[in-house]
């Protein structure tokens, strides 16, 4: 029997007994979500800054797509791909037109999508290109984060993510990332390249933004050398950072785009890989699939987390907000000493501590900014993230911004 009392502790412990210690959260216990607000079990309420690695861009339990979750539930939940199901072509024809390519190919988390992306462009160099039989390479960058496959971790260079989960796959070429030179560089050297894996702002690596420019020069050298060029938007897409996508920020169409995390406004697991025909159109039956990816509910949930991203104009918000936000902390900055920098694009942010990586500053500040009312998560021990949900207003805005700025003051007095 669980009792009332000291419910957070106790659900601490619960997970720390009964669950595999692959993850180390902040010390607090959620039990409630609404818009920007999210409550623990005692009742105090916070404001949300990591929107669940922004898988929750709509913000928490949006009526208009727990509404469509709770309608689709109560008809159909699951046929698997062995018959049609009523939801998924309408999902598929919404979906490819509000993202502009011609076909979709539904799963269900973030990892899953980037498989399928790889699956589909190592097929493609096959099949239309002509690279010899196992023989094709993607170009990915340092310090990338795409998700925990065995496949995946394998041109991580991340030690955590990737040690004693050996042997690991083969043919990825790891490059610099915001480097062009280096990127021409590897695809003129080399004659097997497939296609070229990128995150248009790397998010792990701690919200590393590269130079303006650089996406549209390396989807101009993938179109020259007839290599795909694969976003990888699971964090970045949706509105996070001004804009649908953070590709169209320098107006680029990828020719294989990656969606997970916010394509179901987080109530769900959605993601999902879309593409022109003639790349698309490799992948025949039998030769991928999924038994949850394309399932009426997760359809539903899609179309109206998509719905949602429109009709509340959430990119032109973070957008707007993002301003403010950067702005607001670079002038506090200036009159502090323990923040290094902030940057960001929209409200997908962070704030670099004068610290080494290996301390716990980030982390101490977290827990500061979580006794303040705000939530936070570090990446590294010098550097937070800092990614609201988008229905966040002006004023909430201004409120966790001098609540920032009141927990970096108490923490160096
Ligand atoms: C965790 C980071 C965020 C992603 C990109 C694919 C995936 C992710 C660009 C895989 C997932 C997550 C997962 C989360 C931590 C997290 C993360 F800090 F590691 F980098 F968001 F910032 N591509 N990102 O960012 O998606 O399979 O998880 O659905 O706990 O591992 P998934």
């Amino acid at each position: 029997m669980i009792s009332e009392k000291n419910s957070s502790q106790q659900a601490i412990d619960l997970e720390d007994n009964y669950g595999a210690h692959n993850y180390h959260p902040l010390p607090v216990v959620l039990s409630r979500g609404e818009g920007v607000y999210v409550w623990d079990v005692d009742g105090k309420r916070y404001y949300d800054f990591l929107s669940a690695y922004s898988a929750v861009n709509q913000g928490h339990c949006h009526p208009q797509i727990i509404k469509a979750l709770n309608k689709q539930a109560n008809s159909l939940t699951l046929t698997s791909r062995a018959f049609y199901n009523d939801v998924l072509g309408k999902y598929e024809k919404f979906v490819t037109e509000y993202f502009g390519l011609e076909k979709v190919l539904p799963m269900n988390t973030g990892a899953e999508a980037v498989e399928t992306a790889i699956k589909l462009c190592r097929k493609y160099a096959y099949e239309k290109k002509g690279i010899p039989e196992n023989k094709a390479e993607i170009i990915v960058c340092k310090n990338n984060f795409h998700g925990r496959t065995t496949t995946i971790i394998s041109f991580s260079n991340d030690e955590d993510a990737r040690k004693n989960f050996g042997p690991y796959t083969e043919g990825f070429i790891k490059i610099e990332y915001d480097n062009i030179d280096i990127l021409e560089e590897t695809l003129k050297t080399n004659k097997n390249i497939a296609g070229f894996l990128v995150e248009p702002i790397q998010g792990e690596a701690g919200v590393y933004v590269p130079a303006d420019g650089y996406l549209s020069k390396a989807k101009a050298l993938c179109e020259k050398y007839g290599v795909l060029f694969i976003a990888d938007e699971v964090q970045t897409g949706i509105a996070r950072t001004g804009k649908l996508l953070a590709v169209n920020h320098e107006n680029v169409t990828p020719d294989i785009l990656i969606l997970g995390k916010a394509l179901s406004g987080g109530v769900y697991p959605v993601s999902a890989v879309l593409a022109n025909n003639d790349i698309m159109d490799v992948i025949k039956p039998g030769q991928h699939g999924s038994t949850f990816g394309g399932n009426p509910l997760a359809c539903a949930v899609a179309i109206a987390a998509l719905e949602v991203i429109k009709n509340e104009n959430l990119a032109e918000n973070a957008e707007k907000l993002g301003k403010l936000f950067r702005s607001e902390l670079q002038k506090f900055i200036k009159t502090n000493s323990l923040i290094k920098l902030v940057r960001g694009k929209g409200l997908l942010n962070a704030i670099v501590i004068n610290d080494t990586e290996d301390s716990s500053t980030a982390w101490d500040i977290c827990l500061k900014l979580r006794d303040n009312g705000l939530l936070a998560k570090p990446t590294h021990g010098n550097i937070i993230r800092f990614a609201p949900p988008l229905v966040m207003n002006e004023e909430q805005l201004l409120d966790c911004v001098s609540i920032i700025k009141k927990t970096i003051i108490e923490f160096q007095s």
